[in-house]
């Protein structure tokens, strides 16, 4: 059956790698990116694609429910694959009410206007929530965090998430809306922004600025190149098991150090600099308020019922991520003038 599908977050990081592969995988689909292109989003991200019969751009808030619901009624909305988000653990600290509207309210006004359009027919349409990992808490030195891990939210950021999961959640016991939930590591790649770790990294070696590692640096992520979660993103929102969630991950856990000091290594090779170079810019400073210690992804679940596993290793993924951003150094530099200034001078002042 055709679809005609809104994706919600087209413009940011994962959101343009989710459009790009179903615009080119499934072009009997309509395609319907919906976005309010805040400081994250941006459509550079997705030139390559723009002009594809199948693809349409909506600038559009998702707090603005009048719009989302006349949306749904345009474009004879069949499913919604639901990215946009504030997704900063940072900013979430700096400014926590931002993401209640966004995360939570933002989602709800969605899963009205699916629930209204779709009313009788709720088994035929899917609302495909992409969470993360961080709804789960942190882990001690051992274990993984499993589908049926408690949530145990320490941010403001993942208490957002796991308030939009559970709205999700609600939304498929109370009215039988159809959904599913993936719930995924950090991931990593091309048009990442620069407030993150690694693309925040690259970017200060390239400028030989500073590398402010949080505390130790002894907490740990587990990494997945970005269009391998697009890829689980796919196979989840065809295959997955209705009213469910997925846990998505790489199997690729990194203590921060460890991680800052190998794209260190990395970057001073393809720059020509010499060794130890990057290494001598790091600098210890203040810790994130809250910082989860570790998280790491029990991967199974997805792997053994639909076959998803990543198709690059770190080191290929963090070399081809690197390689991006070096000949992207326009795309850096327009999202890194202006307002991204004001917020770095604010978050790195006082640590
Ligand atoms: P991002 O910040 O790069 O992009 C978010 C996008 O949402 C931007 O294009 C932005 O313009 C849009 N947006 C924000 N508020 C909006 C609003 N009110 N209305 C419409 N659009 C709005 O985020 P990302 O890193 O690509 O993350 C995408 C999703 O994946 C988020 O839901 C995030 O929680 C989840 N996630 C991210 C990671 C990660 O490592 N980045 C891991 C797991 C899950
Ligand atoms: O300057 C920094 N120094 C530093 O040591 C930054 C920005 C981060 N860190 C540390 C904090 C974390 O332990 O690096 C780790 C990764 O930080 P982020 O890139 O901010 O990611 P994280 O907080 O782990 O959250 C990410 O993964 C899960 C995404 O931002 C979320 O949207 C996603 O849900």
């Amino acid at each position: 059956m055709s679809k005609s599908i809104i994706i919600t977050g087209g413009a940011g990081f994962i959101g343009s790698h989710v459009v790009r592969l179903f615009v080119n995988n499934y072009p009997e689909y309509k395609i319907i990116n919906l976005d309010a292109l805040t400081y994250a989003g941006n459509l550079e991200n997705l030139r390559d694609i723009e002009s594809a019969p199948n693809y349409v751009f909506e600038k559009a808030d998702i707090l603005d429910k009048d719009v989302i619901e006349a949306l749904f009624k345009k474009h004879e909305v069949t499913d919604v694959i639901h990215l946009a988000a504030e997704s900063h653990v940072d900013r979430s600290i700096l400014s926590p009410l931002d993401f209640v509207y966004t995360n939570i309210i933002g989602t709800v006004n969605l899963l009205n206007a699916a629930k209204e359009c779709w009313k009788g027919d709720y088994a035929n349409h899917r609302f495909h929530h992409v969470s993360t990992d961080e709804v789960f808490g942190t882990l001690g030195d051992t274990g993984f965090f499993t589908e049926t891990t408690p949530y145990s939210p320490n941010s403001p950021y993942s208490a957002s998430k796991a308030g939009s999961d559970h709205f999700v959640r609600a939304y498929g016991e109370t009215y039988g809306l159809g959904y599913v939930i993936t719930n995924c590591s950090n991931n990593y790649g091309p048009n990442h922004f620069p407030e993150k770790l690694i693309p925040l990294f690259i970017n200060n070696i390239i400028h030989n600025k500073p590398l402010p590692v949080y505390g130790k640096g002894d907490n740990t992520r587990d990494w997945l190149f970005v269009i391998d979660h697009a890829r689980a993103i796919d196979t989840v929102f065809h295959n997955g098991k209705n009213h469910d969630s997925y846990n998505v991950g790489g199997f690729n856990e990194w203590k921060n150090i460890d991680l800052v000091k190998l794209l260190c290594k990395l970057m001073d090779e393809k720059l020509g600099r010499t060794p130890g170079t990057s290494e001598a810019l790091i600098s210890y400073v203040k810790d994130r308020p809250g910082h989860d210690l570790r998280y790491a992804i029990d991967a199974s679940r997805i792997n053994k019922e639909l076959g998803w596993k990543p198709s690059v290793t770190f080191e290929e993924g963090l070399s081809k991520t690197i390689d991006w951003y070096l000949s992207n150094e326009t795309w850096l530099k327009n999202v890194t003038s202006g307002a991204y200034q004001n917020y770095y001078e604010t978050q790195y002042a006082d640590r």
